[in-house]
């Protein structure tokens, strides 16, 4: 079993309620158990910024499938939970986007798969709810968690409730 990390997020339709259910949904996946998830978190739109604000969380999985099964699998819930890719808009918005940020500390290098997620240390929607929850994970070649959030600006991201 490898601890796997999740990010979560939603700026389409009832954002919220829909992030909530996919982390109760990781659990349901093969060989696959929910050890814990962040709260979630309203956040700015980042990259391109011509869209709803998101609401974003991380959470941890055990898990028993390879890299390449388990995003295939993340792929099947976004498509569960509505999400209809437009291949001509970049980073657009979206009913769920299931992320695989780090699968332990392995690296992967595939073309339909980079691990750690190539911009996980630049990204505060990410690193503000992974390092409520795992301040110390390494993410590999970045150093620390909590060193990744102190160098990202986080403004504007707040917890919900
Ligand atoms: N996802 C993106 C691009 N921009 N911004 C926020 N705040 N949250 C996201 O999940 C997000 C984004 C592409 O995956
Ligand atoms: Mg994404
Ligand atoms: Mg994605």
């Amino acid at each position: 079993m490898t601890v796997a990390w999740i990010g979560l997020g939603a700026n389409l339709g009832d954002a919220a309620g829909t992030v909530r259910a996919a982390i109760a949904a990781l659990d349901t996946l093969a060989g696959t158990r929910l050890q814990r998830a962040s709260r979630l978190y309203a956040t700015p739109a980042w990259g391109n910024e011509d869209q709803p604000p998101f609401v974003n969380a991380v959470a941890a999985v055990d898990t028993a499938l390879a890299p390449l099964d388990l995003l295939q699998a993340l792929l099947a819930l976004e498509q569960h939970f509505g999400r209809v890719r437009d291949p001509a808009v970049h980073w657009g918005p979206r009913a769920l986007d299931l992320d695989l940020l780090l699968y332990g500390q392995q690296t992967v290098g595939a073309p339909a798969l980079q691990v750690p997620h190539p911009y996980l240390h630049q990204r505060a929607f990410v690193l503000v709810p992974l390092a409520e929850i795992a301040p110390e994970l390494t993410i590999p070649g970045h150093g620390s968690v909590q060193d990744a959030v102190m160098r990202v600006d986080a403004c504007g991201i707040a917890p919900i409730g």
